[in-house]
């Protein structure tokens, strides 16, 4: 490999590259003071990474949702506009804690299948929760998808149902969407059962691993048997990642496994929001836990022959957090984030959000942030609810919140083909992704998440394309500024996140 190397000032140099196919372009930077040290970012395009789905980009809704058939339906213009702005071919997730407590009714006069009675536990749905999913919701989701673009993974309750009312709900969703249905997700974080739905104090069973597969093989075989194409996706399980072993081990041998279509977990950075740890800091420094939980999920979906996504989660759980959740640092979060996991090969991922009625219902009926924001003389109706939602319903209007531009960001990826590259941002909090589009052309975005330190960068070739930015890291507003005319980019602001397409290739 051989450099041209060309010297600007003492700030900062660039060095371009002969036309290998090792290196297609080199970045010098230097972290600002104190120390100036020499950093790069290489792009490898002889080893190219996972290719990025059309719709990476999804988002997560409580199933209860669907107990209003208005709300995903064609009348609700609004959110439609917003998913098209977000992305042309997302993909939209029916789950949540709700998921686990409402009921098909296939008819007027259908009723809700007995529940065994279970003492009331603090932050979570209520014993006496429940709520009625009809044929008119899942008609008017098919054309809400159709008017948007956008795919769906449909949730079917596994706490508290039976193997046939879920194959008949199977039944009426597979035929109504057809191939808006990606697949069907039985159950939603399964591994939380032990200490709600499935307490052993409660069942005199345990609640493990192998009693999930157990449950779930007794619904996803009900479905197959009036479905015989179905997919689904799982476990979905909130943090116990130990389950994916058991997992991979069971269906290595189960036929249904050629059912499975995609191995998903949820991710939430922390929380509740009281919690101390839950700072802009926090949700911007690097957490080890991505790559190891990308590791253990793409090693059981390997042996299953599946894709992995992760289909539900945001930055703080039980809502979010007011400051954080709902501020411009979760927009780059989101951008961050949703590019690490695009490189790390998962299929997707889905945004938690909504109505913030639902989310709370989904939590035992509130949402922890207000308390926050009342304790700080606030007032909560200048947030959204959820806190974390990437579309915000207020009134009559649905508002792209700040979480929501990172995801928009991350979109202008779709279809590309992930490049490996070097990149040291020194002590500068930066991350960095490249990837090559179909018709050639190589995009590079660097994000820098540092609330103090400027990168100054030069990377010969490439055209500013995009900004995300705002006026602050706690600012309630997120930009994107394009620039006027071709500019190369010297500088990546602190907290600011930047896309770079290439003019040659
Ligand atoms: C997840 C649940 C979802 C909640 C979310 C939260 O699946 O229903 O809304 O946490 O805590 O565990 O915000």
């Amino acid at each position: 490999m051989t450099f041209l190397k060309r010297t600007m000032d003492r700030r900062r140099f660039l060095f371009t590259t002969a036309a290998t196919a090792a290196t297609a372009a080199t970045l010098k930077s230097f972290a600002q003071a104190p120390t100036p040290a020499a950093i790069t970012l290489t792009l490898h395009p002889d080893k190219p990474g996972p290719v990025i789905p059309q719709n990476f980009v999804g988002l997560s809704y409580e199933t209860q949702q669907l107990s209003d058939p208005d709300f995903f339906s064609p009348a609700n213009t609004g959110l439609i506009a917003q998913f098209k702005e977000l992305a042309p071919h997302g993909v939209l997730r029916l789950g949540g804690n709700t998921s686990d407590y409402g009921y098909w009714k296939p008819t007027p006069t259908s009723t809700m299948p007995p529940r065994a009675a279970r003492p009331y536990k603090v932050g979570d749905p209520p014993p006496d929760m429940s709520y009625a999913v009809t044929p008119k919701a899942v008609i008017n989701l098919k054309a809400f998808l159709d008017l948007t673009g956008w795919t769906c993974l449909y949730g079917i309750n596994l706490g508290e149902n039976t193997p046939a009312l879920a194959a008949d709900e199977a039944t009426f969703v597979h035929k109504t969407l057809g191939s808006k249905l990606e697949y069907l997700q039985i159950g939603n974080e399964a591994d939380r059962f032990g200490s709600t739905i499935r307490d052993p104090k409660l069942t005199g069973k345990p609640w493990d691993v192998e009693a999930f597969i157990a449950e779930w093989l007794t619904f996803a075989k009900s479905i197959v048997a009036a479905v015989p194409d179905a997919k689904f996706g799982m476990p979905d399980i909130a943090s116990n990642e130990k389950w994916f072993a058991g997992i991979g081990e069971h269906f290595a041998s189960d036929p249904m496994a050629a059912h499975i279509a995609c191995l998903s977990h949820h991710y939430y950075i922390g929380g509740p929001p009281s919690s101390p740890e839950m700072t802009i800091p926090h949700i911007l420094a690097a957490d080890p836990r991505v790559p190891k939980l990308a590791d253990i999920v793409s090693t059981a979906a390997a042996k299953l022959h599946t894709s992995w996504r992760m289909t539900e989660g945001n930055t703080c759980y039980r809502g979010g957090k007011p400051g954080v959740s709902d501020v411009f640092a979760s927009a780059l979060w989101s951008a961050d984030y949703l590019l690490q996991l695009a490189s790390l090969g998962y299929a997707g991922v889905n945004l938690h959000g909504g109505d913030g009625q639902m989310v709370a219902n989904s939590l035992g009926g509130k949402l922890p942030g207000d308390e926050i924001v009342l304790a700080e003389h606030g007032n909560p109706a200048d947030h959204p609810h959820p806190y974390y939602t990437p579309i915000a319903h207020i009134g009559n209007d649905y508002i792209a919140e700040p979480v929501s531009f990172g995801m928009r960001f991350a979109q202008h990826f779709a279809g590309a083909t992930i490049l490996p590259i070097d990149f040291n941002p020194g002590s500068v909090n930066a991350t960095a992704y490249a990837a090559k589009l179909p018709d050639g052309q190589i995009l590079v975005a660097i994000i820098n998440k540092d609330t103090a330190k400027d990168l100054p960068i030069s990377l010969p070739g490439f055209a500013l394309d995009l900004t995300l930015t705002a006026p602050s890291l706690d600012s309630r507003k997120a930009d994107f500024l394009e620039p006027a005319r071709f500019r190369e980019a010297s500088t990546v602001p602190h907290a600011t996140a930047i896309l770079l397409r290439s003019t040659r290739s």
